[in-house]
């Protein structure tokens, strides 16, 4: 299949083809819980009317979401493999209740796949123990001669930006917030547990400390400095706090509370989490979610929009796509994939045109990782994986918040994609050069962060804004669905002036999503291709919305 989207003057064209023909994916199961998901126009009194008559105990609104409230039912066992279809058809044949949907569970794997450097010439500007190692935050090579390889924050925290007045959350396992390198940053107000619906996240102990992964991913972000403790956060003066859902059934009620958590008071939500990395799974935001994310775009930090820092997967070993991910590809998220301490892109890495940016992380068995806080108030200096790029990222984000409080959510990309660098990556294969002059990759975004050009860029002196959103939806009303054959490509092409004339017209593009219906029964075997006018860009999805992300694209 091949799709061209035509712009004024130049093409776009799209070109799905399938590579063979394999047997298909095996259908996971799914385990059903005795939740519903309502949508009730009439309010919570009406909401827990039907509760009443029905069965069900009332549990409240779902997060920020008005007219959505979630129902236990009484009588129906807390998990099961089928859906209890009745339950669900009874709630839409009530008058009342616009939308139902049994909640399920679903599968969410944290994002952490599995040589010193105590000599090197640091430069001593913390008593913490464990900033010589952080390698990430200041270039420890001895050569004065190289460029810095490292994200530039020195500098940041030397003008007196260090997170300040900023709230960050860690969407996760949990947060052992009494951590003596975090409780001074910790913020009770942004955070929650909603795996046992209490105001305290603190993570559940187990042999194999398992749910390390909340408390090392805020840590990144706000360990103290100069305390004598582990290392230095990237913005150590910021506030953190903890969502604990990851440890128990997730579901998208849960999700979407967790996403929606305190939106007036948290300014960047961190998450490093998503469908499982397994390169078989097309899987992304339920409706709830989805409207949570919108929610906060729209209406969080004042109408400026949360901003969301989503790790984008380390599926690289299983072929997995982060195109797949419907939530690393959402238009609203950041999303952030890794670079090793050799500047290239780690084994477990993913592809995809939706990556913005890139921090560093673990690499090769010889190369450094990321230094943090751990659970039992230790350290650790093995934190890995897109996991630990996402809360570095989250970090650099704040700073550039404390710099210019004003920023919208898309301001920050914007900045981000002028300010991410090519330089240090530009060993790794896979660069074009986009419609705007800048360098992209599949593997990186824009390239790596840089916070001192972030945040410099940011100042309210200087920055001018971005031009309104502005939308155009372009449809194909003539085409028909058809067959692929293995080995085939099918080709659709779809002409559109960007919505010329109207008040919608695009002159300036910032993100695609295309929406198609495709039936297949192997994802890997499906390609979809995208080619811009300046170049082409592979994706891998089917029935998800993709985007690539570019700016000024000089159509006209
Ligand atoms: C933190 O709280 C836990 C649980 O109450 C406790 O076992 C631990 O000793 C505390 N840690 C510190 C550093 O106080
Ligand atoms: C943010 O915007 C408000 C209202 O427009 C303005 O008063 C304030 O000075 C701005 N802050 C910065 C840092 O630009
Ligand atoms: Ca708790
Ligand atoms: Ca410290
Ligand atoms: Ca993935
Ligand atoms: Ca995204």
């Amino acid at each position: 299949m091949k799709q061209k989207y035509c712009l004024p003057l130049r093409c776009v064209a799209v070109t799905v083809f399938a590579i063979c023909c394999a047997p298909g994916m095996a259908n996971e199961d799914k385990q059903y819980v005795n939740e519903w998901a309502v949508e009730v126009l009439g309010g919570p009194e009406v909401a827990k009317a039907i509760a009443e008559e029905l069965d069900y105990d009332f549990m409240g609104q779902i997060g920020t979401l008005q007219n959505h409230y979630l129902l236990r039912h009484k009588i129906h066992p807390r998990r099961s493999r089928r859906s209890a279809d009745h339950f669900t058809k009874r709630l839409f044949e009530d008058e009342r209740v616009s939308w139902a949907e049994q909640q399920y569970e679903k599968q969410r794997s944290k994002r952490s796949p599995v040589r010193d450097c105590r000599d090197c010439m640091a430069e001593k500007m913390f008593t913490d123990p464990m900033w010589n190692q952080q390698w990430y935050l200041q270039d420890t090579r001895t050569s004065s001669m190289l460029p810095k390889l490292d994200l530039h924050v020195i500098p940041v925290w030397k003008k007196g930006i260090t997170g300040k007045g900023i709230v960050l959350t860690v969407l996760d396992d949990g947060l052992e917030w009494n951590h003596t390198d975090i409780q001074a940053n910790y913020d009770p107000e942004a955070s929650y547990d909603f795996n046992d619906n209490d105001p305290d996240p603190f993570p559940r102990y187990d042999p194999t400390n398992e749910n390390k992964h909340g408390t090392r991913c805020a840590g990144e972000i706000a360990m103290q400095a100069n305390n004598k403790k582990c290392g230095v956060g990237v913005a150590y003066n910021s506030k953190v706090g903890g969502i604990r859902m990851l440890d128990g059934i997730v579901t998208d009620a849960i999700e979407a509370t967790s996403i929606g958590f305190n939106p007036q008071h948290v300014d960047i939500y961190s998450a490093s989490w998503g469908p499982n990395d397994d390169g078989k799974t097309v899987e992304g935001p339920g409706r709830l979610a989805q409207k949570a994310f919108e929610h906060g775009i729209q209406k969080g930090r004042g109408g400026k929009g949360s901003v969301f820092v989503w790790a984008s997967g380390n599926g690289g070993r299983q072929g997995d796509n982060c195109d797949c991910d419907g939530y690393t590809d959402s238009i609203y998220t950041v999303s952030i994939s890794s670079a090793s301490q050799q500047g290239l892109s780690p084994w477990y890495a993913e592809k995809c045109s939706s990556t913005l940016a890139t921090a560093y992380s673990s690499g090769d068995y010889t190369d450094q990782r990321i230094t943090s806080a751990d659970l039992h108030n230790d350290c650790t200096e093995t934190h890995t994986g897109t996991s630990a790029s996402a809360p570095l990222a989250a970090g650099i984000i704040a700073l550039a918040l404390e710099e210019n409080p004003n920023l919208t959510w898309r301001e920050l990309q914007h900045l981000i994609v002028w300010t991410s660098e090519y330089d240090p990556l530009a060993n790794n294969l896979g660069w074009k050069k986009n419609g705007a002059g800048l360098m992209v990759n599949s593997r990186f975004g824009f390239g790596l962060l840089n916070a001192k050009a972030l945040v410099d860029m940011a100042d309210p002196k200087t920055w001018k804004g971005v031009p309104e959103k502005k939308q155009c939806i372009v449809k194909d009303n003539s085409f028909e669905s058809r067959a692929l054959k293995a080995g085939g490509e099918v080709t659709i092409e779809i002409p559109t002036k960007a919505c010329e004339g109207q008040d919608n017209n695009i002159k300036a593009l910032e993100h695609v999503q295309l929406e198609a219906t495709i039936e297949y029964t192997r994802r890997g075997d499906l390609h979809i291709t995208l080619i811009s006018p300046a170049g082409v860009f592979n994706v891998d999805t089917v029935r998800q919305m993709l985007h690539y992300f570019t700016m000024e694209m000089d159509f006209i």
